[in-house]
């Protein structure tokens, strides 16, 4: 199996108009695309980060507020700016953009725009045919620290396509075979975050990263966030969308798919970590796909402290003995503590995690508030032996 063609797709500022490319998303993941999502209300110079960081082999824009010749061109320029544009712009908008725009836009550097009336087939095929293929070497002026690193994110994950289960000879240095291990000599901290999709993990995490990167000025985070593949098919990598936060200069972000592996992370996670780690990163943070009941996503050793998030809303206290985090997390966070069932839930967890008698922590959040004293608490938690 190839590695999967990589693309970004995006709505630009001032634009809520994301049906159009919602549906294309799904149509190129039922074609083995693998998509990063980076939302609607999107800037030009979050757009270019995010495309570098993921290493993608175009960024597709989709635009339907009227600005689309000024926002096309001005994404063009800065990757053109950045020795990026090995990036191809391309998009459409319907009706909005007219054949005169188009030729202002390809004199501008925009490789594609599709019009309306194009069929989902039609834009499949372009890709296809045009993203495809390995990723040719950087040309000219050096490029930079986040090129870099992002391609040598993507050599790590296309050696493991196709070697299903089976540890590629890898170029990562390997101080021992677990990644925080592995951390240790860089002094980079490592949390590893799980739990149910729809408990609230990524928005925790953006909230996190709100407090690190107030709380320490000079320190550099990186995201390892993983969504499934679909079977036989590509991947909707949508966590970036629901990143506010982390769209910062100080925050390298890497959706990843699990490309096959059960279990909530992918066969490159733990090799990708170790880069990540060597890089120089204070802080990485993993997560997870949304997990179920058995899922033990971080074998002992990969990650410094693990965070299992759950929603209040599991169903009956006994549903809570068939979650086997519930024995090996450090700390459990019930999010959106403010809903009805939340103090229940706090208790029970609580009585759950009583049973395992050892010192595990539990932190109520409601991590789409802003300045949520739970979270300061999370923060505070992750980060003690770094203050001491
Ligand atoms: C659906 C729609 C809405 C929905 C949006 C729902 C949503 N969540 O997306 C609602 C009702 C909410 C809405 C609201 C508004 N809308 Co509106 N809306 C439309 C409408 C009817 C269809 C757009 C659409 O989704 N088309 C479906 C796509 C699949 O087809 P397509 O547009 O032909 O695109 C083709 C290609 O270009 C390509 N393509 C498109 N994007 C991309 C991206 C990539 C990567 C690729 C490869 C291809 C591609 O795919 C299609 C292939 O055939 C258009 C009118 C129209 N008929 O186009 C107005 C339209 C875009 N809206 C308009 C306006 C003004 C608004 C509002 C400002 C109205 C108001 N005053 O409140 C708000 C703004 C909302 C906001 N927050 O931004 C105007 C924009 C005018 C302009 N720019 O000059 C339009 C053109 C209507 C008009 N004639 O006045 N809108």
């Amino acid at each position: 199996m190839a590695a999967p063609i990589r693309v970004l797709t995006a709505v630009p500022i001032c634009d809520g108009h994301d049906s159009a490319i919602n549906t294309i998303n799904l149509e190129f993941i039922r074609h083995g695309i693998e998509v990063v999502y980076l939302g609607y209300h999107r800037y030009a110079t979050d757009m270019v980060r995010a495309a570098i960081q993921e290493d993608v082999k175009a960024l597709g824009i989709s635009s339907y507020n009227g600005g689309h010749v000024e926002f096309f061109s001005e994404v063009a320029r800065l990757l053109k700016k950045q020795g990026a544009d090995y990036i191809k712009v391309f998009g459409g908008g319907g009706g909005t953009i007219t054949g005169n725009d188009d030729v202002i836009m390809r004199k501008n550097g925009i490789d594609k725009i599709f019009f309306a009336g194009t069929s989902l087939a039609d834009m499949v095929d372009y890709v296809h045919k045009h993203y495809g293929g390995t990723h040719k070497p950087f040309r000219g002026r050096k490029p930079s620290a986040d090129m870099q690193l992002a391609r040598k994110l993507t050599e790590i994950e296309d050696r493991y396509a196709g070697k299903k289960g089976k540890r590629p000879t890898s170029n990562v240095q390997r101080s021992t075979s677990k990644g925080r291990q592995g951390s240790k000599k860089t002094g980079t901290r490592v949390f590893g975050f799980t739990g149910p999709g729809g408990a609230g993990k990524t928005t925790l995490i953006d909230e996190l990263v709100l407090r690190l990167l107030h709380r320490e000025p000079k320190a550099r985070i990186a995201i390892l966030s993983h969504d499934p593949s679909v079977v036989g098919a590509g991947a909707l990598l949508g966590d970036r969308a629901t990143m506010i936060n982390s769209q910062n200069e100080r925050v390298f972000m890497r959706s990843m798919a699990t490309r096959g592996q059960a279990g909530g992370l992918s066969p490159a996670t733990e090799d990708c970590l170790m880069l990540l780690a060597q890089s120089g990163f204070d802080y990485v943070i993993i997560e997870t796909v949304g997990t179920g009941q058995e899922a033990m996503p971080f074998q002992t050793g990969l990650v410094h402290k693990t965070v299992l998030v759950m929603n209040p809303d599991y169903g009956s206290r006994l549903q809570l003995q068939k979650i086997v985090m519930l024995d090996l997390a450090d700390i459990v966070v019930v999010n959106k503590s403010d809903q009805e069932r939340a103090r229940t839930a706090t208790s029970e967890i609580g009585s759950r995690l009583d049973q395992n008698k050892r010192s595990q922590i539990l932190v109520s959040t409601v991590a789409n508030r802003h300045r949520d004293a739970g979270v300061d608490e999370l923060c505070d938690l992750l980060t003690e032996d770094r203050r001491l």
